[in-house]
């Protein structure tokens, strides 16, 4: 397969930068299509831990060429930091980053702009990571955006920034801000984003197409998940971008039939974070436990993510949706720890997600049968291949491929790279 899209196949943190991590062992690109530094993905290798916002997670491959494309929103102050983070683990040494002229910046007007919507009104409140991820793709729906290519523009900039301080001083005052947007200052910070970004610019989709001329493999990272996508998620609980495998062709200037396969990532239960439905979480004692088995708190923000038992309706949502012909299932290890789980096969009065949406939907829950032994989390932990699983967890797998109609090419049973079971 030379193309492959990896998507979260939930409401994001699916385990997206470990999977694009081993699979980027045998890639030449890696590019990012949507979404900004609202997303956390994590990369354990040998013990060491990473965690990428803005850069693509192909960068523990020196020479891997990494991308962000233009369905991005980057916020250059975040991307330095984390360049340098990165580069003191002596990674991109050498000219793996470019970055597309397209994609849109964060200012810091943005930032603040997230916050103070987040704090006006509780029943308005979405959950947003408050990276400024909502206003930027605001400014370039409403075509006010500024992009990369504005950046190197001086003229061009300050005539954008006019553009969005008077578009965005009166809702800074409405929400008590009162911020004044100094362009001035603004260009002259810009003009030094300008400077170290300009030796990464590109045409991401030229840059794209080139690899796969040259039929050199090509993996696409995605972020967020499927029921975070604005199309096709829990609207209007959802991120601003399009996190779905459409993405892939908007966000890096491609057509659907360079995309030879789509892998899904899911957690073997489910964890969301931010508000919005999530019919099947858990609350009190049994939410904690997965929770605290599982280390489920932001990579970003560090907020505790809810938990709860899968949830095969919604995954199967996402399967159709994204054209999915792989299932990755991650943090098979942490639900071996747990004595007894559930799992949710549909909901009741046989609501259908895609038809009537999830506000209303009550999960019909069913035990996995012969479930629960206290040796399991090691030897699932320890498991290299799908012969070492205790027989109820691989029957647990089938039952989850059966429901989707998806096969499982891939199997996670820790945050090592090395804990990782290949069957595609
Ligand atoms: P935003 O900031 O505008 O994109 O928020 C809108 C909704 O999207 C959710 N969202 C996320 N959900 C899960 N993980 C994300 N990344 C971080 C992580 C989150 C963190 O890796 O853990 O650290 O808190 C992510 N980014 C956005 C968000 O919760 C809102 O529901
Ligand atoms: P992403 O946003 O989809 O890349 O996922 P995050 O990095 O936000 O969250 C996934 C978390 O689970 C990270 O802390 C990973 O290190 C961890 N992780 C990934 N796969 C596994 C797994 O199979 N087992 C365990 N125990 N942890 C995992
Ligand atoms: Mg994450």
């Amino acid at each position: 397969m030379s193309t492959l899209a990896v998507v979260g196949a939930q409401w994001g943190d699916e385990g997206k930068g470990k999977v694009v991590d081993v699979l980027a062992a045998e890639a030449d690109l890696v590019a990012r299509f949507a979404g900004g530094n609202n997303a956390g993905h994590t990369l354990v290798v040998g013990g060491k831990k990473i965690i990428t916002h803005l850069v693509p997670s192909g960068c523990t491959y020196p020479g891997t060429r990494c991308l962000l494309g233009a369905g991005m929103v980057i916020d250059p102050e975040v991307f330095a930091e984390e360049i340098a983070e990165i580069r003191a683990h002596g990674l991109l040494q050498g000219d793996e980053l470019r970055v597309s002229l397209d994609a849109h910046v964060i200012f810091p007007f943005h930032r603040e702009l997230d916050g103070l919507r987040e704090d006006a009104s509780a029943a308005q409140k979405i959950g947003t990571t408050r990276r400024g991820i909502g206003p930027a793709y605001e400014a370039k729906v409403g075509r006010r955006g500024i992009r990369v290519r504005d950046l190197l523009n001086p003229a061009r900039l300050r005539a954008r920034l006019e553009h969005n301080k008077s578009a965005l001083e009166p809702e800074f005052a409405r929400l008590g801000g009162a911020r004044q947007i100094d362009v001035d200052a603004l260009c002259e910070v810009a003009a030094g984003w300008a400077q170290w970004l300009r030796p990464m610019v590109c045409d991401a989709s030229a840059e794209v197409l080139d690899y796969v001329a040259a039929g050199r493999p090509v993996l696409f990272e995605g972020a967020q998940g499927a029921l975070l996508d604005v199309d096709h998620g829990t609207y209007p609980y959802v991120t601003s971008s399009s996190t779905i495998a459409g993405g892939v062709c908007t966000g890096l200037g491609v057509g659907p039939t360079l995309i030879d396969g789509v892998w899904g990532i899911t957690k073997a239960y489910t964890t969301r974070v931010g508000a919005g439905p999530f019919p099947t979480r858990l609350d009190g004692e049994q939410g904690e436990r997965i929770r605290a088995a599982g280390g489920e708190y932001g990579a970003t923000t560090g907020r505790p993510r809810d938990c709860g038992w899968l949830d095969l309706p919604a995954l199967r949502l996402a399967a159709r949706r994204n054209g999915l012909t792989g299932l990755v299932v991650t943090k098979l290890d942490v639900l071996a720890e747990l004595p007894a789980i559930e799992v949710c096969t549909r909901y009741q009065d046989d609501l259908d997600p895609g038809r009537d949406g999830f506000d209303d939907a009550v999960p019909v829950f069913e035990p996995v049968p012969d479930w629960g032994d206290p040796s399991w989390g090691d030897r699932v932990s320890a498991a290299r291949s799908v012969e070492d699983l205790p027989k109820p967890v691989r029957a647990y797998l089938d039952l989850i491929s059966e429901h989707v109609d998806v096969p499982v090419t891939m199997i996670s049973v820790g945050a090592d790279r090395e804990q990782t079971i290949r069957l595609g």
